[in-house]
């Protein structure tokens, strides 16, 4: 059986998730509350030396981070698969390109900038709210060329578009319309949600890991 050491509002966690729900692995959920510094007993320290979540167990094999998570998933379970082929190895670079760009250039980002909007107006940091709304709008940009005529961002439905969907979903409660004069991207979020595993996602919510 399969354990997932989560925290349902953690983005990664919830890449890990779909993942999970797109290939019907069943699951128990193991919750570990950040906010009162759950990841850093020394029961979790030993899963995961660096303290986050997520990890999953499989048996007697522990993993961290949500992309090793998923390439481990992709391995053991590769039926539907979520990166492409190892014969195209340029698409499945390219998935991994994209995904990496996702964590490190678009999730923090929208996770700071959830940071200053749960903020009361006047505390927030004007300058810095419109440095992120800025680069965000420039990221939805560049999506909307990648994926001019393409149905996903890789070939068929990957880590790729994994990786952006945790904090897409959360762009309209921010102010941020995604769409609007973004026809690719606009009919790529469309595609997104149609997929149950997207639909049954849980812990979308703007707080409490605001800023992560
Ligand atoms: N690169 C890691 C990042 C995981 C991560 O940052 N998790 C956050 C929660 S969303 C965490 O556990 N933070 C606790 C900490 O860093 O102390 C992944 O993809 O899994």
């Amino acid at each position: 059986m399969i354990k997932l050491y989560d925290f349902l509002p953690c983005p990664f966690g919830q890449k890990v998730r779909i993942v999970l729900a797109e290939k019907s692995l069943s699951y128990e959920l193991a919750p570990i509350d950040i906010t009162r510094g759950e990841h850093r007993r020394p029961e979790f320290l030993r899963l995961n030396p660096y303290g986050r979540v997520p990890v999953l167990v499989d048996e007697d094999t522990v993993v961290y981070d949500s992309t090793v998570i998923n390439e481990y998933l992709d391995d053991e379970y590769p039926d539907p698969p979520v990166l492409p082929r190892i014969e195209f190895s340029s698409l499945r670079a390219r998935a991994r390109l994209l995904e990496d760009f996702a964590d490190a250039s678009f999730t923090p980002q929208v996770g700071q900038l959830m940071a200053e909007m749960v903020k009361a107006e006047g505390e927030r940091d004007q300058n810095r709210v419109q440095r992120l709304r800025q680069t965000i709008e420039r990221v939805l940009d560049y999506l909307n060329r990648e994926l001019q005529g393409q149905h996903f961002l890789a070939g068929e439905f990957s880590v790729a578009d994994i990786g952006f969907v945790p904090r897409l979903l959360v762009l309209g409660e921010l102010g941020i319309e995604a769409g609007t004069g973004r026809g690719n991207l606009d009919g790529w979020v469309k595609r997104l949600l149609e997929r149950p595993s997207i639909q049954s996602l849980e812990g979308v919510v703007l707080e409490p890991l605001a800023g992560i």
